[in-house]
């Protein structure tokens, strides 16, 4: 049985960026990187903040790193104690991701003896606003002991520094930081507060972009000496007057106290596992690393509000600009929708919400309806930029498609919209607004299609960019045409739907796009089976693919000239090539596998997985649950591992071009439960009813999982190729 920690023996100071996103806690309104508290800002501590994102100047918009609320060191017989800067006895780290708790133990040697600083920390998963933290420190001498805690305003930003107007405050020993935003002039308010179980001297100090209590006391040999600490945070989006919110909550934190609120906290995890926990018998590591990734979910799920959807890179940091991409719907939901319904539509009303900045963004290109934003911040304003990658050679940004072309965006919504209101049962996701967003995707999809180039009785799609970004401006990528089909397919219903109800939204002509769709979805193009030799009922995955030069991986991999170039673009090393990024057919195939025969589906993934350089975390699970439905769990088991081990192991692309891309990869974790719960025990619903069809690969030999499905929750039990599913 797994103990559900993971932990580091040793200090390796090279592994602190890695470390961050392996380690860190959350609660969907914040993310705390794993880092040591006495890390400054070059070491990439963040207290990330879900939902509120900043400008400064003409960089990058992305969302903001608080005041580092954790910043703590201690100071012994007058020397400071902090890593790496002296070299420790022992030093160990440790998360319990059963129950989102960071702790590190590190043992130094003073001139006078051995002195153990503990901390522990969490990010309330019962009251979002707090983050409750405890010190414990033990001397095997009479040490002359000063812990420093406190709040850090110089924090680590991308584009930044995004808080202005810095107050620091200290009231009766409560501590405070009080700062607005660069672009919106929106509150930010951090209050701490110190409980010690101790007699000592106590001061505040205010340096160096730091205000700090100094808390003074001389151990007696091998007494334990402890401190707990309450951070509370609420900004202007959490309503009126943000600091009274926080000062009152955090007075009633420290009343409380740690230990309560710890309960309380760990209390809220027993109940998320009590519904999502995947127990995998005979394979410890599939098991940890699956319930790690899903405790990643679980840690990043906006739950405290009713309209907001993860990042890319959950909340670990700026990278990606904080902001949401299909990773979301393709690639997380299902999570949601079987393990936390409530949370699914969390997801999916941000999007419904955000639909005014889809039309604005179609409109701005000339269409009609919605165009999602590629990178989704609030309001559904696209935070991608026309030059996302640096070229390495010249130092100039790259112009990049990105944005004007990966049209398949729109279809990712629609999708997650109708598969939440199919999985739930719960229609009313497809409300007003809800409707609207469906028919807005299609209308968009709808101005884009060519119809009959070159007096073909067809529609196509030109001059967009498909799951495998590193071939731009391509015509009738497969992937994109098949989603334009499935969005026209699902606008109808939904039309028809809402004019048997008499709920269709008033401007609508139902009629006439009823019409319109189901022509465009019988006519748009999708590409077929080649009948050419060489390759042989493989899939085109757009227009003259097969042109291009057929290198393999490694003989593209040769041609590297620096390790950190763009393979994709004008004149990267893949764009002429065979070569792709990620999944692209595979994913199509893997939506839609029903229509395709299982060597259809086998031919295709044989071809593409040599040609994909995985260049993205999303690619593997896509390749894992596709083995799967071509009844082959052990050719899924080393792409499920990878993609389960994401941020488990690390290892994933750090930068793009020069930019730096790291971070924790939740659609990766997403992937590997879909392809554990739908690929390996085969969950399905069939005549109204979820079905299991197991097939496991020869390390698992029993599985245990609960779903959710239309309102009802499932026990489903898996021994071998037998499995059963029980009403609860
Ligand atoms: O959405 C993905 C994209 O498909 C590949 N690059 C990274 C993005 C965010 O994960």
């Amino acid at each position: 049985m797994p103990d559900w920690i993971i932990h580091e023996d040793k200090y390796e100071e090279a592994d602190g960026v890695l470390l961050g996103n392996r380690y860190l806690v959350g609660n969907g309104y914040v993310g705390i990187r794993g880092t040591l508290e006495e890390y400054k800002a070059d070491k990439l501590p963040a207290i990330n903040l879900a939902g509120i994102y900043d400008r400064v100047g003409d960089n990058w918009r992305e969302p903001i790193n608080l005041p580092n609320a954790c910043y703590s060191y201690l100071r012994v017989d007058g020397d400071i104690y902090t890593l790496p800067e002296r070299e420790p006895v022992s030093h160990r780290m440790e998360l319990s991701y059963r129950h989102g708790l960071f702790s590190r133990t590190t043992t130094w040697h003073t001139a006078r003896g051995n002195i153990t600083l503990s901390t522990e920390r969490f990010a309330s998963m019962a009251n979002v606003h707090i983050i409750g933290m405890k010190f414990a420190i033990t001397a095997d001498f009479h040490a002359d002991v000063e812990l420093l805690t406190g709040i850090d305003t110089d924090v680590w930003d991308i584009n930044g520094p995004h808080l202005e107007n810095k107050v620091m405050e200290d009231e009766n020993g409560s501590l405070r930081v009080i700062a607005t935003t660069h672009e919106q002039h929106k509150t930010v308010v951090v209050c701490e507060s110190v409980k010690v179980n101790y007699a000592g001297e106590s001061k505040t100090t205010v340096k160096d972009d730091k205000i700090l209590h100094r808390l003074f006391f001389v151990t007696k040999p091998g007494e334990k000496y402890t401190a707990e600490k309450f951070v509370t945070i609420f900004t202007s989006n959490d309503g009126p007057d943000p600091a009274s919110k926080a000062v009152s909550l955090n007075r009633l934190s420290a009343e409380r106290g740690y230990e309560a609120l710890k309960d309380e906290h760990v209390a809220v995890w027993e109940e998320l596992w009590s519904h999502s926990e995947v127990e995998l018998t005979g394979d410890e590591q599939a098991e940890t690393a699956l319930n790690y990734s899903l405790y990643h979910l679980h840690s990043i799920a906006p739950r405290h509000t009713d309209s907001l959807s993860i990042p890319a890179r959950g909340l670990s940091g700026q990278t990606y600009k904080g902001a949401v991409f299909w990773d979301t719907e393709m690639f997380m939901l299902d999570f949601f929708l079987m393990t936390d319904p409530k949370t699914a539509r969390i997801l999916m009303k941000y999007r419904i919400d955000t639909l005014d900045g889809a039309m604005k963004k179609a409109a701005s290109y000339g269409y009609d309806g919605a165009f999602y934003a590629w990178e989704s911040q609030e309001g559904g304003y696209d935070a991608c930029s026309d030059y996302n990658v640096t070229d390495v050679f010249t130092g100039r940004p790259m112009r990049t498609f990105f944005k004007d072309k990966q049209i398949h965006i729109s279809a990712a919504i629609v999708y997650g919209i109708c598969r939440y209101a199919e999985w739930t049962g719960d229609n009313s996701i497809l409300d007003h607004n809800g409707v609207k967003t469906v028919i807005e995707c299609a209308k968009f999809y709808y101005s884009a299609l060519l119809k009959h180039v070159s007096g073909r009785d067809i529609y196509e799609l030109h001059d967009v960019i498909g799951p495998d970004e590193y071939h731009e401006r391509v015509n009738n990528n497969g992937y994109t045409n098949r989603m334009a089909k499935f969005t026209f397919e699902s606008a109808v219903k939904v039309i028809k739907n809402a004019m048997d109800e008499g709920t269709l939204p008033k401007e609508y002509d139902g009629l006439k796009l009823v019409e319109e769709f189901t022509d465009a979805a019988e006519k748009i193009y999708i590409p077929q089976p080649s009948a050419e030799p060489g390759h042989v009922g493989v899939i085109p995955q757009f227009d003259g693919y097969f042109d291009k030069e057929d290198a393999s991986l490694s003989q593209v991999r040769d041609r590297i000239i620096n390790e950190k170039e763009y393979w994709g673009g004008a004149y990267g090393i893949a764009s002429d090539t065979q070569i792709i990024k990620q999944a692209d057919v595979v994913t199509w195939l893997n939506l839609f596998s029903r229509e395709h025969d299982r060597e259809e589906l086998r031919t295709n993934w044989e071809y593409y997985e040599p040609r994909t350089e995985h260049g993205s975390s999303l690619s593997a699970g896509m390749y894992a649950m596709l083995a799967c439905k071509i009844g082959e769990p052990d050719k899924a088991y080393p792409f499920f591992i990878k993609s389960a081990s994401a941020d488990l192991r690390g290892g994933g692309k750090e930068w793009a071009g020069l930019i730096y891309i790291g971070g924790t990869h939740p659609a990766a974790a997403g992937a590997a439960y879909m392809t554990a719960v739908e690929g390996f025990a085969g969950i399905t619903i069939e005549n109204g009813k979820p079905v299991c069809h197991p097939s496991l690969p020869k390390s698992i030999k029993a599985m245990k999982f609960k779903i959710f499905y239309q309102g009802k929750e499932y026990l489903v039990n898996i021994e071998g190729d037998k499995g059963t599913i029980e009403g609860l």
